[in-house]
């Protein structure tokens, strides 16, 4: 491998591509997966029968979003960071307006396409919630929250914090706790532990749509920095990390191959069987919850889960 300390200083996105694919073992940033071919194909993703997570929270929502409005109290405004499709928003954000007078809605994402897909529904279905999109990213700046006044409810749900080790996790909820006023709260969605096949299938799909998603970081590195990376030559491959309680994704090399990334005057060789580390998504237990709150500063006041106890769903108050 030939690394070119010239072409620095670099992007974030570049300077960990270059800084990963350097690395042993190797490993690229799983944000990169979000271009628009990924995130159509994560939509694809939870609506998979083996990809639990989606229903299941849905579920909890459909059941609990009233009890959960209430416990945040006084909470008129309501933050998502991550604006998805909406759906369990729109449970929440009904469940507010049978509750307060006025409910204001800020979806938080750095795609504005995001935002304007979540803005069109909720305007569209609940015309009398006031909407303001804020394009950011959360996970590198959330003070922007602190000038937004009233209570407030932010809404993490969908696991993302699953796919954040232990440390950036609590620094991430630190930030954002920063962020907020006494008596603000947060709706953290987390996935609990679980049998291990169940985990293996929701990430390793018969569709084969998880491992097209997954490959699709090379498709998107071969078009942003002008990489000659050969699709067929690499194979998803899903892992259960019993030590850390994650499951793993990386991308494993079929055969010996160099790939070149022209953009970063890279050269990268493989070795057969050599992976790429593209993502970890956590598996919690109600300890690892306790200390990723408590390392954050956070109570844990409720916390509502479906009948198998799969995914849960807390609110944690600053
Ligand atoms: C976005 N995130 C919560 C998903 C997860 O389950 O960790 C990403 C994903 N990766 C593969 N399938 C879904």
């Amino acid at each position: 491998m030939s690394v070119n300390p010239a072409v620095l200083p670099l992007e974030d996105d570049a300077r960990e591509v270059l800084q990963g694919l350097s690395s042993s073992p190797k490993k690229l940033p799983p944000r990169l997966f979000y271009d628009q071919a990924g995130s159509a194909l994560f939509e694809q993703i939870t609506e998979l029968p083996e990809y639990y997570l989606t229903a299941t929270e849905q579920a909890i929502f459909e059941r609990h979003a009233g009890s959960m409005v209430q416990a945040a109290g006084a909470a008129s405004t309501i933050i998502e960071l991550g604006a998805g499709t909406a759906r369990k928003t729109m449970l929440v954000l009904r469940a507010a307006l049978a509750q307060h007078r006025s409910v204001t809605f800020i979806p938080v994402d750095v795609s504005s396409f995001a935002l304007d897909v979540a803005q069109q529904r909720v305007t569209t279905e609940l015309p009398q919630v006031t909407v303001h999109p804020l394009v950011m990213d959360y996970t590198r700046k959330s003070s922007t929250f602190s000038r937004i006044p009233g209570r407030k409810l932010v809404l993490y749900i969908g696991s993302s914090i699953g796919n954040f080790e232990p440390m950036a996790a609590s620094a991430l909820l630190r930030h954002l706790r920063s962020s907020l006023a006494p008596g603000d709260s947060l709706l953290l969605g987390i996935d609990m532990q679980k049998p291990v096949d169940i985990l293996l299938r929701a990430y390793d799909d018969s569709a084969g749509v998880t491992a097209h998603f997954n490959l699709n970081i090379l498709s998107r590195i071969n078009r942003e920095f002008d990489a000659d990376f050969d699709l067929a030559a690499f194979q998803h491959c899903v892992r259960w990390n019993h030590h850390d309680s994650r499951i793993e994704m990386h991308l494993k090399s079929r055969t010996h191959q160099r790939v070149h990334i022209e953009a970063l005057d890279l050269a990268v060789n493989f070795n057969p069987g050599e992976t790429i580390h593209t993502e970890n998504s956590y598996k919690f237990t109600s300890a690892m919850l306790n200390a990723l709150a408590s390392n954050a500063g956070l109570t844990i006041e409720q916390t509502w889960r479906d009948e198998r106890s799969w995914f849960s769903v807390t609110l944690l108050r600053v």
